[in-house]
Protein backbone atom coordinates (compact mmCIF):
# COMPACT_ATOMS: atom_id res chain seq x y z
CA UNK A 1 0.00 0.00 0.00
CA UNK A 2 2.78 2.37 0.93
CA UNK A 3 5.24 1.63 -2.24
CA UNK A 4 1.73 2.14 -4.32
CA UNK A 5 1.26 5.68 -2.46
CA UNK A 6 5.03 6.41 -3.18
CA UNK A 7 4.45 5.54 -7.38
CA UNK A 8 1.20 7.35 -7.38
CA UNK A 9 2.77 10.28 -5.81
CA UNK A 10 5.86 9.99 -7.96
CA UNK A 11 3.69 9.88 -11.10
CA UNK A 12 1.63 12.76 -10.28
CA UNK A 13 4.79 15.11 -9.58
CA UNK A 14 6.35 14.24 -12.66
CA UNK A 15 2.91 15.07 -14.58
CA UNK A 16 3.13 18.38 -12.92
CA UNK A 17 6.27 19.29 -14.26
CA UNK A 18 8.66 18.28 -10.86
CA UNK A 19 11.53 17.45 -11.99
CA UNK A 20 12.74 15.66 -9.00
CA UNK A 21 11.13 13.14 -5.65
CA UNK A 22 12.20 11.82 -2.75
CA UNK A 23 11.12 11.14 0.39
CA UNK A 24 13.49 11.59 3.85
CA UNK A 25 12.29 10.50 7.29
CA UNK A 26 10.68 13.31 9.12
CA UNK A 27 12.45 12.57 12.48
CA UNK A 28 15.93 12.53 10.50
CA UNK A 29 18.35 14.06 13.28
CA UNK A 30 19.00 17.91 11.68
CA UNK A 31 22.18 17.95 13.87
CA UNK A 32 23.40 21.37 15.24
CA UNK A 33 23.97 23.77 12.53
CA UNK A 34 21.03 25.34 12.19
CA UNK A 35 20.43 26.19 15.92
CA UNK A 36 24.48 27.10 15.70
CA UNK A 37 23.80 29.54 12.76
CA UNK A 38 20.89 31.41 14.55
CA UNK A 39 22.67 31.71 17.76
CA UNK A 40 25.75 33.23 16.07
CA UNK A 41 22.96 35.78 14.53
CA UNK A 42 23.77 34.67 10.81
CA UNK A 43 19.80 35.29 10.47
CA UNK A 44 20.74 39.16 10.73
CA UNK A 45 17.39 40.76 10.48
CA UNK A 46 15.11 37.94 9.89
CA UNK A 47 13.44 37.49 13.12
CA UNK A 48 10.69 34.50 12.03
CA UNK A 49 14.27 32.61 11.50
CA UNK A 50 14.55 32.43 15.35
CA UNK A 51 10.85 32.00 16.00
CA UNK A 52 10.44 28.96 13.89
CA UNK A 53 13.12 27.25 15.11
CA UNK A 54 11.16 24.89 17.17
CA UNK A 55 9.02 23.89 14.58
CA UNK A 56 12.23 23.81 12.49
CA UNK A 57 13.56 21.20 14.63
CA UNK A 58 10.53 19.22 15.79
CA UNK A 59 8.03 18.68 12.85
CA UNK A 60 5.42 17.30 15.27
CA UNK A 61 4.89 20.84 15.69
CA UNK A 62 3.76 21.32 12.15
CA UNK A 63 1.80 18.07 11.57
CA UNK A 64 1.01 15.88 14.45
CA UNK A 65 1.92 12.50 13.99
CA UNK A 66 4.16 13.44 10.79
CA UNK A 67 6.39 10.75 9.50
CA UNK A 68 8.06 11.49 6.22
CA UNK A 69 9.14 14.70 4.42
CA UNK A 70 8.62 14.39 0.75
CA UNK A 71 10.99 16.97 -1.16
CA UNK A 72 10.48 17.72 -4.45
CA UNK A 73 12.64 19.71 -7.02
CA UNK A 74 11.32 21.85 -9.51
CA UNK A 75 13.90 23.77 -12.48
CA UNK A 76 14.17 27.31 -12.82
CA UNK A 77 15.70 29.50 -15.69
CA UNK A 78 19.13 29.38 -16.67
CA UNK A 79 19.31 32.62 -18.42
CA UNK A 80 22.74 34.42 -17.74
CA UNK A 81 21.43 37.03 -14.96
CA UNK A 82 23.24 39.88 -16.82
CA UNK A 83 21.15 39.68 -19.65
CA UNK A 84 18.53 41.41 -17.48
CA UNK A 85 18.18 44.90 -16.60
CA UNK A 86 20.53 44.63 -13.47
CA UNK A 87 21.25 41.26 -12.71
CA UNK A 88 17.97 39.56 -11.68
CA UNK A 89 18.81 36.60 -9.65
CA UNK A 90 17.69 33.43 -12.02
CA UNK A 91 14.73 32.34 -9.61
CA UNK A 92 12.92 35.80 -9.53
CA UNK A 93 13.26 36.36 -13.43
CA UNK A 94 9.54 34.63 -13.96
CA UNK A 95 6.14 34.27 -12.08
CA UNK A 96 6.17 33.82 -8.40
CA UNK A 97 7.31 30.18 -7.45
CA UNK A 98 5.26 29.80 -4.37
CA UNK A 99 1.86 31.03 -6.42
CA UNK A 100 3.10 28.55 -9.11
CA UNK A 101 3.84 25.52 -6.89
CA UNK A 102 1.31 25.81 -4.20
CA UNK A 103 -1.61 24.81 -6.99
CA UNK A 104 0.67 21.60 -7.98
CA UNK A 105 1.29 20.97 -4.22
CA UNK A 106 -2.52 21.01 -3.19
CA UNK A 107 -2.80 18.61 -6.06
CA UNK A 108 -0.41 15.70 -4.59
CA UNK A 109 -1.85 16.52 -1.44
CA UNK A 110 -5.25 15.48 -2.71
CA UNK A 111 -3.20 12.15 -4.15
CA UNK A 112 -1.91 10.89 -1.21
CA UNK A 113 -5.54 11.89 1.07
CA UNK A 114 -6.54 9.00 -0.93
CA UNK A 115 -4.14 7.24 0.36
CA UNK A 116 -5.35 7.96 4.03
CA UNK A 117 -2.31 10.49 4.62
CA UNK A 118 -2.63 13.67 6.09
CA UNK A 119 -0.54 16.44 4.60
CA UNK A 120 0.90 20.14 5.17
CA UNK A 121 3.06 21.81 1.90
CA UNK A 122 5.17 23.99 1.62
CA UNK A 123 7.92 25.98 -0.50
CA UNK A 124 9.69 28.25 0.87
CA UNK A 125 6.97 29.41 2.95
CA UNK A 126 7.23 27.53 6.41
CA UNK A 127 9.36 26.14 8.83
CA UNK A 128 10.75 23.57 7.11
CA UNK A 129 14.60 22.73 6.66
CA UNK A 130 14.04 21.99 2.90
CA UNK A 131 17.69 21.56 2.04
CA UNK A 132 18.62 19.15 5.21
CA UNK A 133 15.35 17.32 3.97
CA UNK A 134 15.91 17.29 0.47
CA UNK A 135 19.63 16.10 0.74
CA UNK A 136 18.30 13.08 3.26
CA UNK A 137 15.71 12.30 0.62
CA UNK A 138 18.67 11.31 -1.85
CA UNK A 139 18.31 14.32 -4.32
CA UNK A 140 21.43 15.76 -3.93
CA UNK A 141 24.05 17.13 -1.19
CA UNK A 142 24.33 20.43 0.18
CA UNK A 143 27.22 22.14 -1.53
CA UNK A 144 29.93 24.13 -0.08
CA UNK A 145 27.69 27.74 -1.25
CA UNK A 146 24.70 26.21 0.93
CA UNK A 147 22.57 25.07 -2.04
CA UNK A 148 21.13 21.69 -2.89
CA UNK A 149 23.21 20.23 -5.74
CA UNK A 150 22.23 17.59 -8.21
CA UNK A 151 24.94 15.31 -10.30
CA UNK A 152 23.47 15.65 -13.15
CA UNK A 153 20.89 19.55 -12.64
CA UNK A 154 23.24 21.44 -10.69
CA UNK A 155 21.41 23.89 -8.00
CA UNK A 156 19.07 25.44 -10.54
CA UNK A 157 15.66 24.67 -8.92
CA UNK A 158 13.22 25.61 -5.92
CA UNK A 159 12.25 22.97 -3.24
CA UNK A 160 8.82 22.18 -2.03
CA UNK A 161 8.51 19.92 1.06
CA UNK A 162 5.41 17.46 1.76
CA UNK A 163 5.08 16.71 5.25
CA UNK A 164 2.87 13.43 5.41
CA UNK A 165 1.40 11.19 8.37
CA UNK A 166 1.91 7.89 5.36
CA UNK A 167 4.76 5.98 6.48
CA UNK A 168 5.93 5.98 2.88
CA UNK A 169 9.50 4.00 1.53
CA UNK A 170 12.61 6.95 2.84
CA UNK A 171 15.33 7.25 -0.01
CA UNK A 172 18.50 6.97 0.47
CA UNK A 173 21.14 10.07 0.96
CA UNK A 174 23.39 11.22 -2.12
CA UNK A 175 26.81 11.40 -1.47
CA UNK A 176 28.40 15.09 -1.25
CA UNK A 177 30.28 15.16 -4.50
CA UNK A 178 32.17 18.94 -3.52
CA UNK A 179 35.89 17.16 -3.18
CA UNK A 180 38.48 20.08 -2.84
CA UNK A 181 36.63 22.72 -5.07
CA UNK A 182 36.04 25.71 -3.21
CA UNK A 183 35.03 28.35 -6.19
CA UNK A 184 31.75 29.30 -4.98
CA UNK A 185 33.31 30.83 -1.45
CA UNK A 186 35.82 32.32 -3.99
CA UNK A 187 33.32 33.92 -6.21
CA UNK A 188 31.37 35.62 -3.19
CA UNK A 189 31.40 39.44 -3.62
CA UNK A 190 31.18 39.73 0.05
CA UNK A 191 32.69 36.40 1.40
CA UNK A 192 29.71 35.49 3.40
CA UNK A 193 30.42 31.72 2.76
CA UNK A 194 31.96 29.77 5.44
CA UNK A 195 32.51 26.17 6.34
CA UNK A 196 29.25 25.30 3.86
CA UNK A 197 26.94 27.67 5.60
CA UNK A 198 25.92 31.88 4.09
CA UNK A 199 25.99 34.07 6.58
CA UNK A 200 23.30 36.13 5.71
CA UNK A 201 24.86 39.48 7.17
CA UNK A 202 27.29 39.89 4.53
CA UNK A 203 24.97 37.66 1.65
CA UNK A 204 23.59 40.04 -1.04
CA UNK A 205 20.66 37.86 -1.60
CA UNK A 206 19.44 38.79 1.70
CA UNK A 207 20.39 42.78 1.75
CA UNK A 208 18.74 43.33 -1.85
CA UNK A 209 15.10 41.60 -0.89
CA UNK A 210 14.86 40.64 2.35
CA UNK A 211 16.25 43.75 4.70
CA UNK A 212 14.65 46.34 5.71
CA UNK A 213 17.41 49.08 6.29
CA UNK A 214 19.85 50.14 3.95
CA UNK A 215 23.38 47.52 3.75
CA UNK A 216 26.30 49.10 5.57
CA UNK A 217 28.58 50.72 3.44
CA UNK A 218 31.37 47.85 3.07
CA UNK A 219 28.46 45.60 1.62
CA UNK A 220 26.83 48.40 -0.89
CA UNK A 221 30.34 49.11 -1.78
CA UNK A 222 30.29 44.93 -3.18
CA UNK A 223 26.94 45.26 -4.74
CA UNK A 224 28.28 45.89 -8.21
CA UNK A 225 25.66 44.50 -11.05
CA UNK A 226 23.31 42.98 -8.55
CA UNK A 227 19.95 44.11 -8.58
CA UNK A 228 17.32 41.60 -7.30
CA UNK A 229 19.44 38.41 -5.32
CA UNK A 230 22.52 36.95 -6.40
CA UNK A 231 23.96 33.98 -7.90
CA UNK A 232 27.56 34.54 -7.77
CA UNK A 233 28.23 31.16 -5.52
CA UNK A 234 25.45 29.20 -8.24
CA UNK A 235 27.75 30.61 -11.38
CA UNK A 236 30.95 29.59 -10.27
CA UNK A 237 29.66 25.67 -9.15
CA UNK A 238 31.07 24.00 -12.11
CA UNK A 239 28.34 20.90 -11.66
CA UNK A 240 26.08 23.87 -12.89
CA UNK A 241 27.88 24.37 -16.08
CA UNK A 242 28.16 20.32 -16.30
CA UNK A 243 23.89 20.49 -15.69
CA UNK A 244 22.64 17.97 -18.43
CA UNK A 245 20.92 19.59 -21.65
CA UNK A 246 17.73 17.50 -20.07
CA UNK A 247 17.38 19.79 -16.85
CA UNK A 248 16.65 22.64 -19.29
CA UNK A 249 13.02 22.12 -19.49
CA UNK A 250 12.14 25.04 -18.20
CA UNK A 251 8.30 26.39 -17.14
CA UNK A 252 7.52 28.92 -19.65
CA UNK A 253 6.15 30.64 -16.25
CA UNK A 254 9.68 30.78 -14.91
CA UNK A 255 10.98 32.58 -17.66
CA UNK A 256 11.64 36.95 -18.08
CA UNK A 257 8.87 38.48 -20.03
CA UNK A 258 10.38 40.58 -23.02
CA UNK A 259 9.17 43.70 -21.99
CA UNK A 260 11.30 43.66 -18.89
CA UNK A 261 13.86 41.54 -19.83
CA UNK A 262 14.67 44.76 -22.21
CA UNK A 263 14.04 47.59 -20.21
CA UNK A 264 17.18 49.35 -19.54
CA UNK A 265 17.92 50.04 -15.38
CA UNK A 266 17.64 53.68 -15.92
CA UNK A 267 13.61 53.23 -16.67
CA UNK A 268 13.49 51.02 -13.49
CA UNK A 269 15.14 54.02 -11.30
CA UNK A 270 12.20 56.27 -12.61
CA UNK A 271 9.16 53.90 -12.65
CA UNK A 272 6.24 55.55 -11.16
CA UNK A 273 4.55 53.02 -8.39
CA UNK A 274 1.48 52.43 -11.12
CA UNK A 275 4.12 51.16 -13.76
CA UNK A 276 6.14 48.91 -11.14
CA UNK A 277 2.84 47.34 -9.95
CA UNK A 278 1.84 47.11 -14.20
CA UNK A 279 5.19 45.61 -14.69
CA UNK A 280 6.11 43.51 -12.06
CA UNK A 281 2.82 42.78 -10.83
CA UNK A 282 2.81 38.65 -10.09
CA UNK A 283 6.86 38.54 -9.99
CA UNK A 284 8.47 37.82 -6.88
CA UNK A 285 10.49 40.69 -7.81
CA UNK A 286 7.06 43.20 -6.52
CA UNK A 287 7.49 41.56 -3.07
CA UNK A 288 10.03 43.95 -1.85
CA UNK A 289 8.22 47.25 -3.20
CA UNK A 290 9.53 50.35 -5.64
CA UNK A 291 11.29 51.78 -2.96
CA UNK A 292 13.47 49.24 -1.73
CA UNK A 293 14.10 48.65 -5.47
CA UNK A 294 15.72 51.90 -6.32
CA UNK A 295 17.64 51.41 -2.98
CA UNK A 296 18.95 48.95 -4.45
CA UNK A 297 19.69 50.33 -8.16
CA UNK A 298 21.07 53.22 -5.74
CA UNK A 299 24.02 50.70 -4.83
CA UNK A 300 24.48 49.31 -8.01
CA UNK A 301 28.15 50.05 -9.67
C1 LIG B 1 16.59 32.01 5.09
C2 LIG B 1 16.83 31.67 3.65
C3 LIG B 1 17.71 32.47 2.93
C4 LIG B 1 18.56 33.55 3.61
C5 LIG B 1 19.72 32.88 4.35
C6 LIG B 1 20.58 31.95 3.47
C7 LIG B 1 21.03 30.67 4.13
N1 LIG B 1 22.16 30.22 3.78
O1 LIG B 1 20.37 30.03 4.91
C8 LIG B 1 18.98 34.44 2.39
C9 LIG B 1 17.97 35.56 2.21
C10 LIG B 1 20.36 35.05 2.46
C11 LIG B 1 18.81 33.42 1.25
C12 LIG B 1 19.51 33.51 0.05
C13 LIG B 1 19.36 32.60 -0.98
N2 LIG B 1 18.43 31.64 -1.10
CO1 LIG B 1 17.30 31.11 0.37
N3 LIG B 1 16.29 30.38 1.72
C14 LIG B 1 16.16 30.58 3.04
C15 LIG B 1 15.22 29.58 3.73
C16 LIG B 1 13.86 30.26 3.95
C17 LIG B 1 15.74 29.02 5.04
C18 LIG B 1 17.21 28.57 4.98
C19 LIG B 1 17.79 28.26 6.32
O2 LIG B 1 17.12 27.75 7.17
N4 LIG B 1 19.06 28.61 6.54
C20 LIG B 1 19.79 28.33 7.74
C21 LIG B 1 20.65 27.09 7.50
C22 LIG B 1 21.64 26.87 8.64
O3 LIG B 1 19.73 26.03 7.46
P1 LIG B 1 19.50 25.08 6.19
O4 LIG B 1 19.70 25.84 4.94
O5 LIG B 1 18.20 24.35 6.32
O6 LIG B 1 20.70 24.15 6.39
C23 LIG B 1 20.65 22.89 6.96
C24 LIG B 1 21.81 22.23 6.40
O7 LIG B 1 22.91 23.16 6.41
C25 LIG B 1 22.01 21.14 7.40
N5 LIG B 1 23.30 20.51 7.20
C26 LIG B 1 24.30 20.87 6.35
N6 LIG B 1 25.26 19.99 6.39
C27 LIG B 1 24.89 19.05 7.24
C28 LIG B 1 25.54 17.90 7.63
C29 LIG B 1 24.93 17.08 8.59
C30 LIG B 1 25.64 15.84 8.96
C31 LIG B 1 23.68 17.42 9.14
C32 LIG B 1 23.03 16.54 10.15
C33 LIG B 1 23.02 18.60 8.70
C34 LIG B 1 23.65 19.38 7.76
O8 LIG B 1 21.79 21.73 8.65
C35 LIG B 1 20.91 22.84 8.47
C36 LIG B 1 19.68 22.66 9.36
O9 LIG B 1 18.88 21.60 8.98
C37 LIG B 1 15.13 28.44 2.63
C38 LIG B 1 13.79 27.70 2.56
C39 LIG B 1 13.64 26.71 3.69
N7 LIG B 1 12.54 26.76 4.38
O10 LIG B 1 14.52 25.91 3.93
C40 LIG B 1 15.44 29.20 1.31
C41 LIG B 1 16.24 28.48 0.24
C42 LIG B 1 17.37 27.77 0.91
N8 LIG B 1 16.81 29.58 -0.61
C43 LIG B 1 16.91 29.27 -1.82
C44 LIG B 1 17.55 30.09 -2.79
C45 LIG B 1 17.33 29.75 -4.27
C46 LIG B 1 18.36 31.18 -2.38
C47 LIG B 1 19.30 32.03 -3.27
C48 LIG B 1 20.04 31.24 -4.34
C49 LIG B 1 18.45 33.19 -3.90
C50 LIG B 1 19.24 34.16 -4.80
N9 LIG B 1 19.61 33.78 -6.01
O11 LIG B 1 19.46 35.28 -4.41
C51 LIG B 1 20.26 32.63 -2.19
C52 LIG B 1 21.49 31.73 -1.96
C53 LIG B 1 22.31 32.10 -0.76
C54 LIG B 1 23.12 30.90 -0.22
N10 LIG B 1 24.30 30.68 -0.74
O12 LIG B 1 22.61 30.19 0.65
C55 LIG B 1 16.37 27.87 -2.14
C56 LIG B 1 17.54 26.89 -2.37
C57 LIG B 1 17.35 25.88 -3.47
C58 LIG B 1 18.54 24.94 -3.53
N11 LIG B 1 18.84 24.41 -4.69
O13 LIG B 1 19.20 24.68 -2.56
C59 LIG B 1 15.50 27.58 -0.83
C60 LIG B 1 15.49 26.11 -0.41
C61 LIG B 1 14.08 28.08 -1.12
C62 LIG B 1 13.27 27.10 -1.98
N12 LIG B 1 12.26 26.47 -1.42
O14 LIG B 1 13.55 26.87 -3.13
N13 LIG B 1 17.98 32.43 1.57
S1 LIG C 1 24.17 34.71 -2.85
FE1 LIG C 1 25.91 36.06 -3.46
S2 LIG C 1 26.48 37.17 -1.60
FE2 LIG C 1 25.15 35.45 -0.96
S3 LIG C 1 26.56 33.78 -0.46
FE3 LIG C 1 26.04 33.50 -2.65
S4 LIG C 1 27.63 34.66 -3.76
FE4 LIG C 1 27.72 35.33 -1.62
S1 LIG D 1 31.44 25.60 -6.41
FE1 LIG D 1 32.57 23.75 -5.78
S2 LIG D 1 32.60 23.81 -3.52
FE2 LIG D 1 31.02 25.26 -4.22
S3 LIG D 1 29.15 24.06 -4.16
FE3 LIG D 1 29.95 23.90 -6.27
S4 LIG D 1 31.23 22.01 -6.25
FE4 LIG D 1 30.83 22.58 -4.10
Amino acid sequence: MMQAAREAVAYAAHSLGFSGIGVADAHAAQGTQLRDWVAAGCHAGMAWMERHLPARLNPDLILPGVSRVIMLTYEYARTDARETPGAIARYAQGEDYHKLLAGKLADLDETLSFYGGTQRCFTDSGPVSERFFAARAGLGWIGRNGLLIREKRGSYCFLASILTTLELPTDTPAANRCGNCHRCELACPTGALHGGCCDARRCLSYWTIEAKDAPPPDIAARQHHHLYGCDACQSACPWNSTASATAQRIDPHLLMPAPLRSLPPQALAEMTPAAFDHLLNGSPIHRIGLEHLKRNLGNMS
